[in-house]
């Protein structure tokens, strides 16, 4: 469907533009008095990218119901048209996360020539084994890679497989496995035994794993199983991919853990162990509510960048995170969401830049503990938004990507290539 971007985004550059520049300058100014050269930061903030995931275009839904929208994509080269207008816009999200089997392409070659015309690349794929598909011969209603059963094991591993050598045709170079296995009573699962089974099956993907790619392993609390899952917290997360060899690594989830967890602390640990292989960023007021990122705790995403920019600029050795979101919309335009949560996530990167490194080092050996938090917090609390709307700018973006977008009548223009299913409650306003 043919929307005018290159007009919208240049009217909304002409728009914005004696304001931004103001603000910036002034912005310039006012670190320039630290000591920080604006531009060097606006170079940061243009190389930093985050990757969308192919299924957080759609509508998502609770276990209680889900209101589909008319204008959702339909399959995943519609997802990608929708992957394509947030980058568009937002210019920091040139990577798409396939979900498989939600994904599955007929013709690879096809989809990866389609992304490719987008400015897309598809760099990891997901495997699904934590819901049964129409054709399978066995079962996951009680797990899958930590089955009880071998035959299920094996259908897990071998869709494993399969999202791999579909990965190689697609150009990815990662693979990350989140499974639902767990108890939902107590006493139901051999908790040991379940995770021997598990790393039996990950043994096998791992030794499959193509040449340069990384396998990612996500671990959650609780939720499909209520009562314990078989890699529940990220010290397991990390035994495990010790266990199976240099190329596991951990991924983190921000909503996988207990309230009051400090996640930057997890994010720490695992740098320090060589271990960090990724985020899927997304907020939390309780559990994996999937919210957009930076939406509940902001503080907490820039803590976390606080980790991950001391480390790349102590050059750690092995430290290369993959940055994805993760996340579902159930009341608002997925596009919109994502688009939001990508610039939060951004934001959080160039606060953390923003960080006096040496005047931190100092007060934490002084054990100055008011004087490192102000340190922090004036890196958090500096308005950085004129340097993230400059690199926008800069790189051919929008200023103001959800004006731009609402201006552009997307998704109203096309309801009607993609009606709503509704058969299922959508389409009804
Ligand atoms: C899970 C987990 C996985 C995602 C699925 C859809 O809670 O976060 O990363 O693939 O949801
Ligand atoms: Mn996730
Ligand atoms: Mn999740």
């Amino acid at each position: 469907m043919a929307v005018a971007w290159d007009a919208l985004v240049e009217d909304d550059r002409r728009r914005s533009e004696a304001a931004l520049r103001d603000d910036y300058e002034h912005l310039g100014r006012q670190l320039a008095r630290r000591g920080i050269d604006i531009a060097t930061v606006q170079e940061r903030a243009a190389a930093f990218v985050v990757a969308v995931p192919s299924w957080g275009v759609a509508t998502g839904g609770t276990r209680f119901a889900r209101f589909p929208g008319a204008g959702e994509p339909r399959n995943v080269f519609e997802k990608l048209d929708d992957c394509h207008v947030i980058n568009r816009l937002v210019r920091i999200t040139p990577d798409v996360s396939l979900h498989i089997p939600w994904d599955e392409p007929e013709d690879p070659a096809a989809l990866r020539a389609f992304a490719g015309e987008r400015g897309l690349t598809l760099g990891t794929t997901n495997s699904n084994t934590f819901e049964n598909q129409p054709v399978q011969a066995h079962s996951y209603k009680f797990g899958s890679l930590s089955h009880t059963d071998p035959a299920v094991r094996e259908q897990a591993v071998a869709h494993n497989l399969h999202c791999m050598e579909l990965g190689v045709k697609l150009g990815a170079t990662a693979h990350s496995v989140w499974i639902g296995d767990g108890g939902n009573f107590p006493g139901q699962q051999h908790v040991r035994r379940a995770m021997d089974r598990y790393l039996g099956s990950m043994r096998a993907i791992y030794d499959a794993l193509p040449p340069g790619w990384r396998l990612f392993i996500e671990h959650k609390l609780y939720e499909p199983a209520f009562y314990s899952t078989v890699l529940n917290d990220w010290g397991v997360s990390y035994h495990c991919a010790r266990e199976l060899g240099p190329r596991a690594y951990c991924l983190v989830d921000l909503g996988h853990h207990a309230p009051n967890v400090n996640i930057e602390m997890v994010v720490a640990r695992l740098i320090q162990f060589g271990k960090l292989g990724g985020f899927h960023f997304n907020d939390s007021q309780y559990g994996d509510d999937d919210l957009d990122a930076g939406s509940i705790k902001p503080f907490q995403l820039f803590l976390v960048f606080n980790e991950l920019v001391a480390a790349a600029e102590e050059r750690v050795p092995g430290f290369e995170p993959g940055y994805m979101l993760d996340q579902s919309h159930n009341v608002t335009d997925p596009i919109e969401s994502l688009m939001v949560s990508a610039m939060e996530v951004q934001r959080a990167y160039v606060q953390a830049c923003l960080v006096d490194r040496a005047a931190l080092a100092e007060h934490q050996e002084r054990n100055d503990a008011i004087m490192a938090l102000a340190t922090l917090k004036q890196a958090f609390t500096t308005d950085v938004a004129p340097i993230l709307a400059m690199a926008r700018r800069a790189g051919g973006g929008a200023v103001d990507p959800l004006a731009v977008y609402r201006a552009s009548r997307y998704r109203q223009v096309l309801a009607k290539e993609r009606p709503a299913d509704t058969r299922r409650g959508g389409g009804i306003v």
